[in-house]
């Protein structure tokens, strides 16, 4: 296992940085031909759940654009965030650490200017950046930010219609039309406005398919045939903590508003469930636009002869429970709500043929996968790991184990403080109360290898108390191997039953 060659945090941040091998572009640039290094588009959807893809299995969605990257590059199927919420989880994308260590650990904090992050990196070697879109850290700051030579972003969520977008810093303006449609025109006018001397990177940030959902117009009405129900998991919470039964009722519970889908509520009745559906088809309809956008990209980056030499990358910020367990939303430790779709386009580095990784990838492994692409420095003394060898060869010293964290926000009381470890086949989570003293949440234990619905918690059983001391002692290891000697965390202050402030919502 990988985590246990390197017994000091110290010697584990050695292994990080030494333990990869060299880029070939960087390499090729040192040589009497220099091959061109590689264009970057990233697109960046937000709240999108891992199965919400044709090529991840969904039974209704289809996304053939999407789909006809992972049949021609690289399907990762099992990919995590680190903390399922916006902007801890893009912070982590950009810098590959841990939100602890870059410090944005709720929806409200600046990302620090002076964060290493990949987009800086691939600029010193040369690369235009550019950002499009929902950046979301720093709820009211749509100025420019480092590592972008072209910044085009709003104030806090955005809106599906009609948003207010500041070009560059020049103040905000608004521009008419449908959210998707709109950055998707600006992320082509920018590809279009390149020479091809230089190599470019572009992110773009798609509100889709966050909350509240609005599909475009022609999509409204795709899904109106589609029969939805609460899942069956949601009526099973006998072997759950307490909290999560306290949850049903809430902003982030299926009896709940449902992000304004239910005008009267709690509504526990049969007949509500159709609130449920209408919400689950509207997020629905807001992917296929989704999928349209990089269906143009795609096809803008073939007709400029770029296609070939373009990494391009469909992922998720985190995760989305859709009534699994009776809960929306995300935060928690649950697969729903930590899974992400991950897809990678880039023949120089799957050969070209369809690949499927089945090892568990985190957000944190982009930064130094785009940098290792790209031919840039390494950035020092980070958490994640470059993809480029798991995908080559498999990388038999690749991590079997991670841990997640998750800090109780007083302004979303819904979800207790989290700390767990999630193994290839086992999954601890517990949820201290932020006092140092003793958890007074009942803990999760599941076995993903039997039990991928987490339908049983084992937390109690009698035959399991060794096994969750070990992965407690395995999570503290991990813990401590990414610098945290003390946790500090919010004292959790327990469910509550009030809506979040209408202007973060
Ligand atoms: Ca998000």
């Amino acid at each position: 296992m990988f985590w246990k060659f390197c017994v000091l945090p110290a010697m584990l941040v050695g292994c990080f940085a030494v333990g990869l091998p060299g880029g070939s572009n960087a390499q090729e640039t040192q040589g009497a031909k220099v091959e061109k290094r590689p264009n970057i588009l990233l697109m960046l959807c937000d709240d999108i759940r891992f199965n919400a893809l044709g090529c991840m299995g969904h039974p209704h969605l289809k996304t053939p654009n999407i789909d006809r990257l992972a049949s021609e590059g690289v399907l990762f199927e099992n990919v995590f965030c680190t903390t399922s919420l916006c902007s801890p989880s893009r912070a982590s994308i950009l810098s590959g650490l841990y939100a602890h260590t870059h410090g944005v650990t709720n929806n409200f904090t600046e990302f620090p200017d002076s964060m290493g992050t990949f987009p800086i990196q691939l600029q010193k070697v040369g690369y235009e950046t550019a950002y499009i879109g929902k950046y979301h850290m720093g709820e009211n700051n749509d100025e420019p930010r480092p590592g972008f030579d072209h910044f085009v972003t709003h104030k806090g969520q955005g809106q599906y219609f009609d948003t207010e977008f500041n070009v560059d810093g020049q103040g905000g303006k608004v521009v008419p039309g449908y959210y998707t449609t709109v950055v998707t025109d600006m992320a082509e006018e920018w590809i279009q406005d390149r020479s091809g001397d230089k190599p470019w990177m572009m992110m773009i940030g798609q509100k889709a398919p966050h909350s509240f959902y609005f599909p475009e117009p022609k999509y409204e009405h795709a899904f109106d045939d589609v029969e939805i129900d609460y899942p069956h998991s949601a009526f099973d919470l006998s072997d759950k903590p307490e909290w999560i039964r306290q949850r049903l009722n809430t902003w982030h519970g299926i009896y709940g508003p449902l992000f304004d889908w239910r005008k009267d509520f709690p509504d526990t009745s049969a007949a509500a469930v159709l609130d449920f559906q209408a919400m689950v088809r509207a997020y629905m309809g807001t992917i296929l636009s989704v999928d349209d956008s990089m269906g143009r990209l795609v096809q803008l980056l073939a007709e400029r002869g770029e296609l070939e030499n373009t990494i391009v990358i469909f992922m998720g910020d985190n995760g989305l429970l859709e009534g699994e367990h009776g809960m929306v939303d995300k935060r928690t430790m649950h697969e729903p709500s930590i899974r992400i779709p991950l897809v990678m386009r880039y023949p120089g580095m799957s050969g070209g043929s369809a690949k499927r990784v089945k090892q568990q990838v985190l957000t944190v492994d982009i930064a130094p996968t785009l940098c290792e692409l790209a031919g840039a420095e390494p950035l020092p003394k980070i958490h994640g790991r470059s993809l480029v060898q798991l995908v080559a060869d498999k990388d038999p010293a690749w991590r079997t184990s991670w841990f997640y964290h998750y800090n109780y926000e007083k302004q979303f009381p819904y979800t207790p403080n989290v700390r767990g470890v999630r193994t290839d086949r086992w999954k601890l989570i517990r949820y201290p109360h932020g006092d140092g003293q003793a958890d007074r949440h009942m803990g999760e234990l599941y076995d993903l290898a039997n039990d991928p619905d987490e339908l049983h918690n084992l937390f109690g059983a009698p035959e399991q108390q060794e096994r969750i001391a070990e992965l407690s002692n395995e999570l503290l290891e991990l813990m401590a191997a990414t610098g945290i000697s003390e946790d500090t965390m919010p004292l959790d202050e327990g469910i509550k039953g009030e809506l979040p402030d209408a202007s973060i919502r």
